[in-house]
């Protein structure tokens, strides 16, 4: 993993005083360079990866826009809003080229890598759940996409198709089973051109990365505070945020565990999930929305599965990674669970 530090010229832009406040990697997130500062008060330092996100200044434009929106039509909703830099600027830009935003920490707040108790599967959907429907009465094409057909399962099916066909055999051979386990549900890429073909699914803002470590949580009260990690919110339909949350809610081992059996579909989780996102989406999402429910986690699931099997055949070049097969640990962790998924929902091809 590429080591990080927070330049001078960074700290001086919003205003830190260069030589005595502390900047300290935090957090679990695979994209981001995410750093803790340390002041009279604690902020949130984030170098934006420019290798994912290619224009910046789209994510910038998507949360004035949709902090314009929550300002004025709920006042007292807790979103978090970039800190600007001593200039007025939203991103402070280092000597690289690289550009860095702010936020205030939230105090008392922790995020959650894996889910332990149904309270908290009800409580971090309720949230994210809460902001999709504040957001649903807002001007859907005045946003752009942060990240290209980010969430295009027939594009992403594509890619791995290509990096299959680039990779070399060595790396061929080592994925092989994750390749076969790919190819066993690629059903599912069918299945989404069947859900999202014309006017199914309504086009919305969504999150388009509510996996649970998203999301802060009152460290006492264990109710979920504020959503995070918002560069992706961008048009989507609804079944990425809740899909995402059955990915990363139902198993009781994170998408990191290395030893396969013991990823599972918690019912009692999935139950608390839906009810706590239905909580606030049920009466905004359609008939049609309503069939594709069942789909939502199964697509998210087998998506992240495909994106990090073509990252480890591409030789490991998107996601941070701490130890070389990581992602091919990642993707097989993500196929089992699609198969859980499946199995639990006694899911049939459309
Ligand atoms: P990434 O895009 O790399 O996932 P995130 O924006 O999710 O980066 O931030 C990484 C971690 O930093 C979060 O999981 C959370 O633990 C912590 N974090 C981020 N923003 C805040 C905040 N405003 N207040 C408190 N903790 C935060
Ligand atoms: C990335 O930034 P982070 O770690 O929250 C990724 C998501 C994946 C996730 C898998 C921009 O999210 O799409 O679901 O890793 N974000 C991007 O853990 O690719
Ligand atoms: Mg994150």
């Amino acid at each position: 993993m590429e080591s990080v530090n927070v330049p001078s010229e960074v700290l001086k832009a919003f205003g830190f005083p260069e030589n005595e406040c502390k900047a300290e990697r935090t957090g679990s997130g695979h994209i981001n360079y995410t750093f803790l500062v340390r002041e009279k008060n604690d902020w949130i330092l984030q170098r934006i990866n420019t290798n994912v996100f290619k224009e910046p200044d789209i994510i910038a434009a998507n949360l004035r826009l949709a902090a314009n929106h929550l300002k004025n039509q709920y006042p007292d909703y807790l979103f978090l809003n970039a800190v600007q830099t001593i200039e007025g600027k939203e991103m402070a830009f280092d000597q690289s080229g690289n550009p860095w935003r702010l936020f205030p920490y939230i105090p008392d707040t922790m995020t959650l890598d894996k889910v332990d108790l149904t309270e908290q599967a009800f409580e971090a959907a309720r949230g994210f759940g809460e902001l999709s429907k504040k957001l649903s009465s807002v001007e859907v094409n005045l946003f752009k996409p942060t990240i290209p057909k980010f969430q295009d399962l027939t594009w992403r099916n594509e890619q791995l198709e290509t990096a299959i066909r680039n990779a070399s055999e060595a790396r061929k051979s080592e994925a092989s089973k994750a390749m076969q386990l790919a190819a066993e549900y690629s059903f599912l890429v069918n299945d989404y051109r069947i859900f999202t073909s014309a006017g199914k699914l309504k086009p919305r803002v969504v999150h388009n990365d509510t996996k649970i470590n998203n999301i802060l949580f009152n460290a006492k009260t264990g109710k979920a505070v504020c959503v995070i990690d918002l560069d992706t919110l961008m048009p989507g339909f609804f079944i990425y945020d809740l899909g995402d949350m059955v990915r990363t809610f139902v198993s009781p081992v994170s998408e990191e565990e290395k030893d396969v059996r013991k990823v599972a579909f918690r019912k009692p989780f999935y139950d608390a999930l839906l009810e706590g996102y239905l909580s606030e989406m049920n009466s905004s999402l359609s008939a049609e929305e309503h069939v594709a429910i069942p789909f939502a986690g199964l697509m998210m699931t087998y998506i992240m599965a495909i994106r990090f099997l073509a990252d480890f055949l591409n030789g490991n070049i998107y996601y941070q990674i701490h130890y070389p097969e990581q992602n091919l640990v990642r993707a097989m962790n993500q196929l089992t669970l699609t198969g859980a998924i499946a199995h639990a929902l006694n899911y049939r091809p459309q």
